[in-house]
């Protein structure tokens, strides 16, 4: 069983993480992860914090010689904005008069109302400081190392950003092959394929950032190379779209997310929903469309699982909607706080790393075992089965 946490406040001394459950023997490579956390800083749109970090792993436990050990894995991201916050954070004695960084205007969409009045707290700062999406580098790193057994049986995943607010790419952009995902310029403003939508993204954003508001949007994550069989039909909580959906809402700002044709398929009739099957020289069973986003009956087909997530704009606006002080009840605006004005190719970084995670522990289920070695055996067995049947 492959399970995940993650600890820290966005302004604390750093992010940690722990993965317990990956076997022993896996190649862990260092720049990989970090590659990828520094994937996660990108995007046109993100706010000044990003000008302050560089997000670098620090492994702390489960690996030796660059190899797992099958022992927890832990690390830790250091927040460089930590030395501007340590007396702000409680961490140092603060001097009398000095700021202590306290929110009482809650911010309408964030956590702040209900977080305070959850855990009784008389500061928004409690709350919002692991609220922050600051949490998704660990996630991200997280995901990297799921990733890097993943990838080691062929399992690779890529985003691309669709839509951001009104601004979406061609229709010719929609359905992009996995190759063609994995070949867009991590460096590209926004990590969209079409480069003409790409500049009308960019100019919403400059006229969001302009008016004091935000946007959000939506991307595709795609995994190739997936076995028929991760997940299963036999019981309700162990379908891999539930623990897909799950994963995918737990990402800050995600409202929705569809696999396949989602959406879609509730308008259209079952003829051009469902994927025929067929059956080749080269392949004992194959399709020649993927509707279904790579899952039917709560397990994956063997086709690319294609995920779409739908992000909200970030609550934290230049022009704040009403709000009431959580002390005086006085109606207020919703703090300011320094934020992004969009994070959407970031989020896409962040949902690979989700996906990731849940293939890994999908995957462990079906082919688990404490050491690398097992795992090889029990995959090559199951190409031999895939193979003959
Ligand atoms: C983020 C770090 C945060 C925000 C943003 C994402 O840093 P700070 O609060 O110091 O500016 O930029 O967080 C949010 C959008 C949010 O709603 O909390 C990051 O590392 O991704």
């Amino acid at each position: 069983m492959l399970r995940f946490m993650t600890a820290g406040e966005s302004h604390g001394k750093g992010l940690i993480g722990i993965l317990e459950g990956l076997p022993a023997g896996l190649g862990v490579d260092e720049d990989f992860i970090d590659r990828e956390l520094g994937r996660r800083q990108l995007g046109y749109g993100r706010g000044g914090r990003m000008k302050i970090e560089r997000d670098r792993i620090e492994i702390l436990s489960g690996v030796r010689h660059a190899e797992t050990l099958g022992s927890p894995l832990s690390f830790l991201i250091a927040n460089r904005d930590w030395e501007n916050w340590t007396s702000a954070m409680g961490a140092a004695p603060i001097a009398e008069g000095a700021d202590r960084r306290e929110v009482t205007r809650p911010r309408p969409g964030h956590a702040d109302l209900a977080g305070v009045l959850k855990y009784r707290r008389g500061d928004v700062r409690d709350v919002l400081e692991r609220a922050s999406a600051r949490e998704t580098a660990a996630r991200v790193a997280g995901g990297a190392f799921a990733r890097l057994l993943l990838d080691r049986y062929g399992i690779r995943i890529g985003s691309h950003v669709l839509a951001v607010g009104p601004e979406r790419v061609g229709p010719e952009f929609e359905q992009l092959p996995l190759e063609r995902i994995l070949r867009l310029d991590p460096a590209s403003p926004l990590r969209a394929a079409d480069g003409e939508a790409e500049g009308r993204m960019k100019a919403a954003i400059d006229r969001a950032r302009g008016g004091g508001d935000t946007l959000g949007g939506t991307v595709e994550v795609v995994a190739g190379g997936v076995p028929p069989g991760l997940g299963t039909h036999i019981q309700w909580d162990l379908r891999l779209d539930g623990w897909i959906a799950q994963a995918m809402l737990s990402i800050p700002s995600a409202k929705a997310c569809e696999i396949g044709c989602g959406l879609e398929s509730a308008r259209t009739p079952g003829s051009g929903v469902h994927d025929a099957i067929y059956s080749g020289a080269d392949k004992a069973f194959f399709r020649r469309t993927n509707r279904a986003g790579g899952i039917e009956g709560g397990m994956s087909n063997g086709e690319e699982i294609r995920v779409r997530v739908f992000f909200k704009p970030i609550p934290t606006l230049g022009r704040p909607l009403a709000s009431v002080d959580i002390r005086s009840r006085e109606a207020s605006e919703g703090a300011l706080e320094r934020s992004d004005v969009c994070a959407v190719p970031a989020a896409g970084v962040v949902a690979e790393a989700m996906l990731g995670l849940v293939l890994a522990r999908a995957f462990l289920e079906k082919f688990g075992g404490d050491a690398v070695a097992e795992i090889d055996a029990r995959w090559a067995e199951y190409g031999r089965h895939l193979g003959s049947v």
